[in-house]
């Protein structure tokens, strides 16, 4: 590809020119953007619509178009709970209590792991190929706006403009490709569509179409092979224009002035039983759905799929202030701030591709939650499967939901969650003798809820931890149905098993056991190894009481259930209390003081009381003081080293309301765990960092876990000026926000639920209603600190203004 200066003109002019493509006036267009194809999948650029996914190369020549249908899954649905479980039960338990650690791992290893022990793999769907009879081009750029959320690349080729639009449709469940050249007859291009495995493929006049049945070879770790998942895709070509011929196993276009190719695709999964319905025939479902949609004309299909992406995305902007980089193509920004560049538009933007991200790979027309690399994964046998991992990845994928004015897209979380109570139910009932539900690490989408993997997955506090965002999502939308109606029940299920599962430990305290950190270890004093069983781990503790507490807040709400909120108060005063560690002075991790054998771990799962849980906050100073110190250690110990922890511990320095080294660790995030795509790298790529960054810039700039909200909590110096639009918080509150020089300048804030609101910033403030200063905030101390906070009733569906005095 050439470069010049007038090549890097007419680029910036091509990228100015499509941000002002249906500009909103108050939203400034995110655009990642590239000079170049991508040269691998990492930096191919995502498209979704929660069910349908692609990764686009951009390659003028060889267009590929990597394609995901959210449910096409490898396995099918397993009883696995291991049937010995419940005879070893006790035994481990009186193991572990009298500290006979390695004799109780060995005893769960038998008993407790599933059998088989693995879920397999979320799946690749294929390929749509695009073979363009081009050799050279000019004027090369390719783009994925994020506002629009349509992929463009275009380029000259002997004097033909070239043009290809990309975007997966919500409204209208296709994925439409546009392919369109400046010329009559400009347009000569390939289409095909490939899978290497488990296919049949056909052309049929102006359709290609793939039907298949994954089939999945015995395997001991994961259970019997046969035929599974059925699925089907098909594309479309509608062109304007010269001829279709049929042509080495696809579609040749032939002098073509443009076309349109919608694709489809479908399995036969069914999310209410967990499982195949061979009644769905895949194929029939994609003809419904391209009928209906080759009814729309490919501007009306982009019309609709515009407004419906912009009405979701454009709910938040954010400006945190641009350097002279942010001209550049994305990879070279991030380059620059590989070489210590700051870049805070770069930040901005990183922060609206996690909501962009979140909001295509978890939202109706799909089912399914976002997994472990939302719904994009080019693999037959992915990373960790791409499952569903429950000890930290699949909470953190929904951190931003709420408080980034996505509340919808925890919803197919919730319902999946639903869903998990059936097989969670048993999995209680057979290994624990419980009642509610559970589920241990990881899951699939058949619902495996037994333990996984190995020892380390002995982790029966999956499911409660599970539950966190059905009680955010009732906190920040105050939607009592669906508290009384989806959340309680679920909440309740969950609460039922933990007291079940709970025993007393020697010192009458109420304990989980078995228990683990997640996939830590310690090492055990007795045998002076490395152990990950235990009783009671600090996690565990935190978790139970955040449940307990969203439990007895809703009991109270609903003004039901009174007699099981006391019980569960109860349990609460004799649990085993968070400690500071005497030997570290952090958090102490574990039931005991003991040693550390891994000090720099990338989890630090004893600080989830800090966040996402909200036990540790100034109010606490001894524990929030021990929280700062586990950082310190876990970061001089060489922490934070995959792309999820350092996300964490973003979030951990804006609730320690430390705005400097939160912005730190995003750089570190950018710097060590980014790709070129922005994709967040693990490595591999894991999407989890990517969520966990966009929560934490959030985190940054509003809080309202501990009763109030915070305004500007961490703001770091070097974010001096700027604004946010559309931030939610807790109560249903639409927060927007301008500051200067460090200091908060003004807020709106809109009451969807006419609920109190109580206010906290680091300056005096005043609130003007319909007006009128209607009040004005009192000095408080906090934590050594003075702030200013203000509470006043609202009235629904009304703006108030803050102002500083
Ligand atoms: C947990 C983490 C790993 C990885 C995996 C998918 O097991 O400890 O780092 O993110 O999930």
């Amino acid at each position: 590809m050439k470069k010049s200066f007038i090549y890097y003109l007419s680029t910036l002019c091509l990228i100015l020119l499509l941000s002002c493509q249906q500009k909103d006036e108050t939203t400034k267009e995110q655009l990642l953007w590239y000079d170049q194809p991508a040269s691998k999948w990492e930096e191919a650029l995502p498209i979704g619509n929660g069910r349908l996914g692609a990764m686009i190369f951009g390659h003028p020549f060889q267009e590929c178009i990597q394609v995901n249908e959210e449910s096409l899954w490898s396995g099918a649905p397993i009883n696995s709970n291991n049937p010995k479980a419940i005879h070893n039960l006790n035994k481990i338990r009186e193991l572990i209590l009298s500290h006979q650690y390695q004799a109780a791992k060995k005893l769960a290893a038998e008993t407790m792991v599933g059998t088989p022990p693995c879920v397999r793999s979320y799946q690749t769907l294929g390929n749509i190929l695009l073979d363009y009879s081009i050799q050279d081009t000019t004027q090369y750029s390719r783009s994925l706006n994020l506002n629009r959320g349509i992929c463009t690349t275009q380029f000259l080729s002997q004097g033909i403009g070239y043009k290809q639009e990309v975007f997966s449709s919500a409204v209208d469940n296709v994925i439409v490709t546009r392919l369109s050249s400046s010329q009559a007859e400009g347009l000569s291009v390939l289409v095909r569509l490939t899978r290497n495995k488990d296919i049949q493929l056909s052309v049929q006049d102006n359709e290609i179409i793939l039907e298949g049945q994954i089939t999945d070879e015995d395997d001991p770790r994961s259970g019997p092979g046969g035929k599974h998942m059925k699925f089907a895709a098909k594309l479309r070509i509608l062109h304007e224009g010269g001829n279709l011929i049929a042509k080495d196993g696809g579609i040749y276009i032939d002098k073509a002035k443009q076309a349109t190719l919608l694709f489809t695709a479908a399995t036969d999964y069914l999310l209410s039983q967990l499982n195949f319905d061979r009644s769905i025939q895949p194929l029939n479902v994609c003809n419904q759905i391209l009928e209906k949609a080759c009814q729309q004309s490919y501007d009306a299909l982009l019309a609709r799929h515009t407004e419906d992406h912009t009405s979701v995305f454009n709910r938040v902007s954010l400006d945190l202030g641009e350097t002279a980089q942010a001209s550049l193509p994305t990879n070279r920004r991030l380059e620059a701030v590989k070489a210590g560049a700051e870049d805070p538009d770069l930040i901005a933007l990183y922060f609206q591709y996690g909501r962009y991200l979140l909001m295509n790979s978890s939202r109706t027309p799909g089912v399914l939650p976002a997994n472990l690399q939302g719904i994009w994964n080019k693999d037959y046998n992915a990373p960790w499967g791409s499952d569903f991992h429950t000890n930290i990845n699949l909470q953190m994928n929904y951190w931003p939901a709420e408080v980034c004015n996505l509340s919808e897209t925890a919803l197919p979380l919730i319902q999946f969650m639903e869903k998990l109570q059936t097989p969670g139910s048993i999995t209680a009932k057979e290994m624990y003798h419980s009642r509610g539900w559970t589920v241990h690490h990881l899951t699939d989408p058949f619902g495996r809820t037994a333990v996984m993997d190995g020892v380390w997955g002995c982790f029966p506090m999956g499911g409660p931890w599970m539950t966190f965002p059905i009680y955010e999502h009732y906190a920040f939308t105050k939607d009592k149905k669906f508290l009384e109606e989806t959340a309680y029940p679920i909440l309740k299920s969950s609460a039922q098993f933990v007291l079940d599962f709970l025993i007393k430990d020697k010192k009458g305290q109420w304990v989980t056991a078995p228990s683990n950190s997640p996939e830590n270890a310690y090492i055990d004093p007795v045998s002076g190894k490395a152990i990950d069983i235990t009783y009671a781990a600090t996690m565990d503790i935190q978790i139970i009481t955040e449940l307990f507490n969203n439990c007895i807040l809703s009991s109270s709400i609903l003004e039901k259930d009174k007699a099981f909120a006391d019980s569960l108060q109860q349990v609460l005063k004799e649990l085993p209390p968070v400690k500071v560690s005497p030997s570290l002075g952090g958090i102490q991790e574990w039931i005991e003081d003991y040693k550390e054998a891994d000090p720099g771990h990338r989890h630090i799962s004893h600080l989830l009381g800090l966040h996402p849980g909200t036990q540790i906050t100034p109010s606490t100073p001894d524990l929030f003081a021990a929280a700062q110190k586990t950082i310190d250690l876990r970061l001089s110990a060489g922490g934070g080293h995959t792309g999820w922890s350092r996300a964490w511990i973003i979030n951990f320095y804006a609730r320690l309301l430390d705005g400097n080294n939160a912005l730190h660790h995003i750089y570190e995030l950018l710097k060590k765990s980014t790709h070129a795509n922005l994709f967040d790298d693990h490595p591999p790529f894991q999407i989890d960092g990517n969520f966990g960054g966009t929560a934490g810039i959030a985190e940054m700039l509003l809080q309202s876990h501990a009763a109030y909200i915070h305004l500007l909590p961490a703001l770091p110096k070097a974010w001096h000026t700027g604004s946010f639009k559309g931030l939610k918080a807790r109560g249903n509150f639409e927060i927007s926000c301008t500051w200067k020089e460090n200091r908060l300048q003004e807020a709106t804030l809109t009451s969807l639920a006419g609920d109190v609101c109580k206010l906290r910033t680091e300056v005096p403030i005043h609130i003007i209603y319909q007006g009128k200063t209607i009040a004005q905030s009192e000095a408080i101390v906090a934590a050594g600190k003075t702030y200013h906070e203000i509470s006043i009733p609202t009235e629904i569906n009304q703006t108030y203004i803050i102002k500083t005095n």
